[in-house]
């Protein structure tokens, strides 16, 4: 269900028109918005248009037809080229955008850092994190599908050929059981799902196996790090008292369930389901899911609960299970919407400028802070819209939307216009980082996730206009000849950069702003889920359920 789209078209400027060709342009015009409306209110299957109408924002002016600024189709700015494309829709062009943005962040990898996990694009040279032991290449692995989607086919056939002689997963060293299974395992499920090609699933399911040895703790709850050789297993020192952390083992579920449709192994699909059967049977303080569990005693450790960092993509994959079972998980979806339900009890504010900020919530007392991170948040929430109980789908797209322009004020009130790592809503501040420690960026995708999602569900062009401010900070601020590079302070206007491209640059927020600017059968929804490293899966359907080996 990939649709491949030809290249975007190429834009043509200023045109002048005779007046005769001026009126029958006008015409054409007028006939076609005749039609429109008809289709809307005369045809059976009107309520999907008409949702489509009611879930845009009122505070902004819906008209695809201009330029961010305001201005016409057709006209250039300094920043870029806004045009009409052969079907008259407004479209950036993404060929001067996002595509040579992944052309500069890949080339320069592969020139400097080529098998290393990450680049140091300022003194142009491989990095590794210890997430990833002595694994190596991780943005190969992360970067495969946007290279496939991007039809970058010498790049994608060379990181492909890299995968084949050289990923190697027989190492004597300790892992992130998450960061390995959402970038390495969601990457090659990826690439095998878009190419079809053998290795990705072998090597996939080849990796599965070897995180299945996490899993052994009294209860199931798997540990955070993992001996990939030996089995061994432990936590992180730092997570109280030996917990293992709510969105590290309640990350694995989208890429268990297709490990399980592909090896016809059952193990996976067990093991995480198993997870789902322990926190069902614990008690959750206000209906709230605490970060931190003990694998072996199976009781919470500190109460302390955040939709942003150690907290964020369990709340992602138990929407996105759901969706991906073709809505037949319907445990995953009651977990989901009753844990937002107790999400916007307790932890949403708004502040007294009016902005929707969601805190994070320490023994019972709220922390007025939010992380980058959690501003994935206001994608997720839209994406479950549709499905709420109740009649919440038009509440939840207007928190999703007011959650989005929360994120884009903490980029907006910056000297870069990029969002720090986290801001605050106390101190006489709101949307602002007050801390040093906390004002770095770090080429995160979760902003411009939230802003593609919303784009997708509102067509409100204002989503666009902030993923093009984004990409503008990007090229201003990050852009070095050695790749992309985080800033240490977007508050100041001369900031130093962290010398790290992120493999999820180029796995999520290259993808993120392509598809922002692409149309909308481009990777659609109801196909296609998202890890939450953006490595798209297919919605497996319910009459595959018992035919496990097959790919769709
Ligand atoms: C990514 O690895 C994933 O999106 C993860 O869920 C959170 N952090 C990074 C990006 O910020």
């Amino acid at each position: 269900h990939w649709v491949r789209k030809p290249r975007p078209p190429h834009c043509f400027l200023a045109t002048s028109f005779r007046l005769t060709e001026k009126f029958i342009l006008l015409l054409v015009f007028s006939a076609f918005i005749t039609l429109c409306f008809g289709a809307i209110f005369f045809l059976p299957d009107s309520s999907k248009l008409l949702s489509g109408v009611f879930f845009r924002s009122s505070a902004v002016e819906t008209n695809t037809r201009t330029g961010p600024d305001g201005s016409e189709p057709g006209s250039a700015g300094n920043d870029g080229v806004y045009c009409r494309n052969k079907q008259n829709h407004l479209k950036v062009s993404i060929t001067m955008a996002c595509f040579p943005m992944m052309k500069h962040a890949w080339d320069s990898y592969r020139r400097y850092a080529w098998g290393s996990n990450e680049l140091r694009p300022v003194s142009k040279q491989g990095h590794s994190s210890n997430l990833f032991g002595s694994i190596k290449g991780a943005t190969i692995v992360d970067a495969l599908d946007t290279l496939f989607i991007m039809e970058m086919s010498e790049e994608f056939n060379a990181a492909t050929e890299w995968v084949e002689k050289n990923l190697d997963f027989n190492v004597n060293a300790e892992v992130s059981v998450f960061e390995v299974n959402i970038r390495f395992v969601g990457g090659l499920l990826s690439a095998y799902y878009l190419s079809g090609k053998e290795v990705f699933r072998q090597k996939a399911v080849e990796l599965g196996e070897k995180l299945l040895p996490a899993f052994r703790t009294s209860t199931g709850i798997p540990w955070a790090l993992l001996n990939l050789k030996s089995g061994v297993g432990r936590n992180w020192p730092w997570a109280s008292g030996g917990s293992s952390i709510l969105a590290e083992y309640g990350t694995l579920h989208l890429e268990f369930m297709h490990l399980s449709k592909l090896s016809g192994n059952q193990e996976f699909a067990q093991k995480v389901m198993n997870i789902r059967k322990v926190l069902n049977r614990l008690d959750k303080p206000q209906g709230l899911y605490p970060n931190y569990l003990n694998p072996n005693s199976g009781q919470w450790g500190q109460h302390h609960v955040s939709v942003g960092g150690l907290g964020d993509s369990f709340y992602e994959y138990l929407l996105k299970a759901w969706l991906m079972s073709d809505k037949t998980d319907e445990e995953g979806k009651k977990m989901y919407y009753d844990s937002l339900q107790a999400i916007e009890t307790s932890l949403i504010r708004k502040s007294s400028g009016g902005l929707t900020y969601i805190a994070e919530w320490k023994g019972g007392l709220l922390e007025h802070k939010m992380g980058h991170l959690t501003c994935f948040a206001g994608g997720m929430i839209a994406l479950g819209a549709d499905g709420a109980p109740g009649d919440k789908t038009g509440h939840q797209m207007e928190l999703a939307a007011e959650i989005a322009r929360t994120c884009h004020e903490s980029y907006a009130r910056t000297a870069l216009k990029l969002g720090p790592e986290a801001f605050r809503f106390d101190g006489g501040v709101e949307a602002i980082a007050t801390r040093q420690n906390e004002k770095y960026f770090i080429l995160r995708p979760e902003v411009i996730e939230t802003y593609m999602y919303m784009w997708r569900f509102t067509h409100d062009p204002k989503y666009r206009e902030w993923g093009w401010e984004a990409v503008q900070a990007l090229e201003r601020h990050c852009k070095v000849e050695g790749g992309y590079s985080g800033v240490r302070d977007v508050y100041s206007s001369n900031p130093s950069l962290d010398d790290v491209q992120q493999s999820f640059f180029l796995a999520e927020t290259l993808k993120y702003l392509y598809l922002l600017f692409s149309e909308d059968d481009q990777l659609p929804f109801d196909h296609w889920v998202f890890n939450t490293e953006a490595h798209p899966l297919p919605v497996i359907r319910k009459e595959q359920t018992d035919r496990p080996n097959e790919v769709e």
